[in-house]
């Protein structure tokens, strides 16, 4: 059977009842009330002040500001997994609302990036020109779904009127720095201010006011928290752009195109996110995000403590950075990065004495062995350099440093398994400790002395072993010196006495290290923002001043990257804003006193990232043209509070995905905005929600492609497509693999409010599920059902029985009273799955017991499947003859008096004869049961301290004892 095949579902909307609720009456209800809606601004969220204030007695409520990951437009248009999240949210949203809260619920438009920029370049068409056709078609496709968005608040990144503040608050990052001791960061000025007046020493000596204007930028630009700089950046020739780390796969390749990513020495803008790694993990803790995502971002950050340890060579120093100081005497050689920039000052001409050939690399001199080895290694990606498995390889630099725990002359090698972008880019390497050294020694006859007492009965003869030792569990040997002395000393414990020597003596120190690296943030690509920096003749770098933002797109002739042999790794990017003249060479005043003079802009655009960086912001205060926000509006929804420690939004849902991209990048703006003192919320998303994926069957035929799974026949347990039999395996859902079903699709065969109860009662939220266009039909059934028990089929005419609460019988306000405790608790949990299957039963309880039903258990059905299916649930409502939309309605109470658990009578026999009786719940699970039965006083008295050879439970009635 196909997977959309209409004819499989024809029966119940063909129909004999005329008032029976059909897919046609669900597309009249759903447009009707979604016009509605709209004209009377329904889901319109009051601001406490400015366009957007409104009706007092919301505004002084308790706000939720309920959020999305918002939407790339895509031309492939909406699938049914890609509404999962909006409907949730919209679900929740809802709820709220009728829990008394004022709720901001919207959804916007992250529009810049790459797809579209790939297909202008495909089709020739400008990538507004599709990105906002894109938009258009998933707007109706949204609205279509019956979500409560406040529509006053949404705008797409692309906005130069949104993207003038994201312009903006580059500025603000760039005109600052970090005070390490206060811990914030400053404006800019207030570092000047220091070096000026000479309260900051101004490295290398000398006054501020002697540096000429170039030297001062360069100064500046250590400390600014956007600054370009010359280190090496991931190119990839393949896509024509530079990439931030976190866009790079775990094996050296783009994550976007999968194209091979090189590092090259390229002058980009970078934000300085390092300067925030602390604050960026100590607030994890507080944040309400699921457990693996905080240790994603934990481990990204890689937080580690260890020390800093000099080893003088010729009067100057290579410094190491090591998680081992305890490992100390066992170093017996070093390694610097190939990169490493004292690698040239330290190679002499000539190979010293005693130089091993095994060393040399087959080199006539050191000079020509590191150039050499350089040239290979810069070939390979950091995953490739770093893989254990593979043969070490290096050269020795023909020098020797000085291990300064033992003074012992030491051999320093190029190695491609240090990396330079790591602690310092040099390692002390102990064989014995570490494997790679281990390996490393082996290959090129260096030392391996044993400083741990190996625990698993090796022996401390390294010469015998196969690999190196690694455990915190043993003890320390082999190291000391006339000062110090590990031996015998625990990991830990030595750590801190070595460190300790370290410091005393001048050799080391402790220090924490971390894996984050700075962001980079410029892009080879036409289609994102431009930054508001230019050039002036001599090369420095200046802001423009915010009176000329947004600085717009210009228009160009080719907006296509240019692109390369995806393995070439000597290219150099290219600009596409560059290619345009008139734009990049301009005159302009500053207002920084220099009068009009010529400039070159800054052609980089930022990555995508840059407009989702701040979007929440966006939505509170949307037409602000002043200020970023006004400060009240922003501490009025996002401000921290009891429960919120850093403020943030209430709920934020959307893919895993973004875990170290996204989520990471938005709380440095995020943290960066507050220190400035704009924003009074220090963290975005306070609690953070991952919503599971919809998967669909992909269909493949002997030749592995996949066919299109709606022509895909079912016979006898196997599938066939034009009669060639294909496989079924569980996929992703899209249009490449042909097996997309569109929401559209969905709500013209059963409604809107149908798809909406099927998404949420295929599962818990955060748990991936198949995706069944057969068991739609299910939740449409219900909604008939639901119809059936308010209105008469026959008539169309109100059903209900107009009777007071105290005539409904006592079984069907139990049945009430439960469905609305659980549902409240199951809505405010997210548990929506488990919530539509509380209405399902309080709707079937009444359609057994037949009859009219009365008026205040429909008046609350209706409202319980108001946040799940609110177009029927409006229409309901309605016809019960209320004038005010259900949206605003209070969600009903329950009546604790009726959720008590009934409780049935247990019988606990001892040998077949009846020893006790125990009221316990009809749902007691059989181990609950025992339990009691067992713990009862009556029961331990018979059975006088006999021991059990069996317990038989047959819950909810019956426990028979066996004794021993
Ligand atoms: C001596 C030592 C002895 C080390 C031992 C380990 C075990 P994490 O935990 O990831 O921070 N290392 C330091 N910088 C490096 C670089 N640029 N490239 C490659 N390796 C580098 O790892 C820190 C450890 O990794 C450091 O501690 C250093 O080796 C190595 F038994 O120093 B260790």
């Amino acid at each position: 059977m196909s997977e959309t095949n209409p004819a499989a579902t024809a029966p119940v909307t063909a129909d004999a009842a005329p008032h029976r609720y059909t897919a046609a009456m669900a597309a009249e209800i759903e447009a009707r009330w979604q016009d509605f809606w709209d004209a009377e601004g329904t889901y319109a969220a009051p601001n406490p002040k400015g366009d957007l204030a409104g009706d007092p007695e919301l505004v002084a409520r308790p706000k939720k500001f309920i959020m999305d990951m918002f939407p790339y437009p895509s031309g492939a248009g909406l699938h049914v997994g890609h509404p999962l999240g909006y409907i949730a949210t919209d679900v929740f949203a809802r709820f709220q609302r009728m829990t008394g809260h004022n709720v901001l619920h919207t959804l916007g438009f992250d529009a810049f990036g790459l797809p579209a920029e790939q297909y202008a370049v495909q089709t020739g068409t400008h990538p507004r020109a599709s990105t906002e056709a894109n938009m258009k078609n998933m707007v109706s496709q949204l609205r279509r779904l019956g979500l409560g968005h406040d529509k006053r608040r949404s705008f797409a990144t692309i906005d130069p009127e949104y993207y003038k503040w994201t312009q903006w608050i580059f500025l603000q990052i760039f005109n600052s720095w970090y005070d390490d001791e206060a811990k914030r960061a400053r404006p800019i000025s207030e570092l000047v201010a220091q070096f000026d007046s000479g309260e900051r020493a101004v490295p290398g000596g000398g006054t501020w006011s002697a540096l000429t204007e170039a030297e001062r930028a360069d100064l500046l630009g250590e400390y600014r928290l956007a600054y370009a700089s010359d280190a090496p950046v991931n190119w990839c020739p393949g896509l024509g752009t530079v990439l931030a780390n976190e866009e790079v796969t775990a094996d050296g390749r783009s994550e976007r195109g999968n194209f091979p990513v090189f590092k090259s020495k390229l002058r980009q803008w970078n934000m300085r996110i390092t300067a925030y790694a602390d604050r960026l993990l100590d607030d994890l803790d507080q944040l309400d995000w699921p457990e693996a995502i905080k240790l994603q971002q934990r481990n990204w950050i890689g937080r580690s403590e260890g020390a800093r340890v000099d080893f003088p060579v010729d009067g100057e120093r290579i410094t190491v950075f090591t998680t081992r100081p305890d490992t100390l005497f066992g170093a017996t050689y070093m390694v610097l990065a190939p990169e490493h920039p004292l690698v040239e000052k330290f190679t002499p001409a000539a190979w010293p004495e005693g130089t091993r050939d095994a060393w040399t690399g087959g080199h006539a001199t050191p000079t020509e062995a590191v150039a050499a080895y350089r040239a290979q290694a810069a070939s390979k990606s950091d995953v490739e350099r770093q893989a254990e498995a593979k043969d070490k390889t290096g050269v020795f630099i023909g020098a020797y440093a000085t291990n300064p725990v033992n003074g012992e002359q030491v051999p320093v090698f190029v190695a491609d398994y240090v990396l330079m972008g790591y602690g310092t880019g040099a390692i002390m390497a102990v064989p014995a400790g570490d494997q790679r050294d281990f390996e490393f020694a082996r290959a090129f006859e260096l030392p391996i002395r044993c400083i741990v007492e190996p625990t698993d009965g090796r022996g401390t003869d390294p010469s015998t072993w196969e690999s190196a030792f690694a455990s915190y569990d043993a003890k320390i040997m082999n190291s000391s010196n006339d000062e110090v002395s590990l031996d015998g000393l625990g990991v830990v414990e030595a750590k801190e006495r070595i460190t300790e020597w370290l410091e005393r003596t001048g050799a080391g120190a402790g220090t924490v290290n971390f894996r984050l690296r700075d962001w980079l943030f410029s892009r080879q690509r036409y289609w994102g923002e431009p930054f508001p920096i230019v050039y002036d003749e001599d090369g420095i770098a200046h802001p423009l001043p915010a009176s000329m933002l947004p600085l717009e797109l210009p228009e160009v002739e080719d907006y296509s990257p240019r692109t390369f042999d995806p393995d070439d790794a000597d290219t150099k990017p290219e600009t596409p804003l560059s290619r345009n003249e008139d734009w990049v060479h301009v005159t302009l005043d500053l207002g920084d006193g220099r009068g009009p003079r010529r400039y070159r802009r800054e052609t980089n655009t930022m990555p995508n990232w840059a407009g989702s960086c701040w979007y929440e912001l966006r939505y509170l205060d949307p037409h602000n043209s002043e200020q970023l926000v006004d400060p009240e509006i922003e501490q009025y929804w996002m401000g921290p509070r009891e429960g919120l420690p850093h403020g943030g939004v209430d709920l934020y849902v959307g893919g895993a995905e973004h875990a170290v991209l996204h989520l990471l990048y938005a709380r440095f703006w995020s943290k960066v905005l507050f220190d400035l003192g704009h924003v009074s919320s220090a963290e975005p998303f306070h609690k953070l929600f991952n919503q599971g994926m919809i998967q669909a069957y992909v269909y493949r035929d002997s030749r592995g492609i996949a066919v299109p799974a709606a022509e895909v026949e079912e016979r006898d347990g196997a599938y066939f497509h034009g009669g060639e039999k294909v496989s079924r395996l569980l996929g992703k859902m899209g249009k490449s693999l042909k097996n997309a079903v569109t929401p559209d699709e969905i709500c013209a065969e059963y409604g809107a409010d149908t798809l909406r109860l099927y998404e949420m009662a295929m599962g818990p939220l955060d748990v991936s599920r198949p995706w069944d266009t057969r068991a739609v039909v299910g939740q449409f059934r219900l909604l008939q059902r639901l119809w059936r028990n308010v209105v008469d089929e026959n008539t169309g005419r109100l059903s209900v029985a107009d009777v007071a609460e105290t005539d409904v019988d006592a079984d069907t306000l139990r049945a009430l009273h439960k469905a609305i405790d659980g549902v409240r608790q199951d809505l405010e949990g997210m548990r929506f799955n488990t919530a539509i299957a509380k209405v399902t039963e309080l709707n079937n309880h009444l359609t057994k017991v037949g009859g009219p039903v009365p008026r205040p258990v429909a008046e609350r059905l209706v409202l319980l499947v108001a946040p799940l299916a609110p177009h029927v649930a409006e229409e309901l409502w309605r016809n019960l003859g209320h004038t005010s939309s259900v949206v605003h309605e209070d969600f009903p109470v329950a009546d604790p008096a009726y959720v008590v658990d009934e409780t049935v009578t247990c019988v606990v026999q001892i040998k077949g004869k009846v020893k006790a009786r125990l009221e316990v719940s009809p749902s007691v699970s059989e181990e609950d049961l025992e339990k009691a039965a067992l713990a009862d006083e009556k029961v331990v008295a018979a059975l006088g301290g006999a021991g059990i050879r069996k317990v038989i439970v047959r819950a909810p009635k019956l426990v028979n004892i066996v004794p021993a």
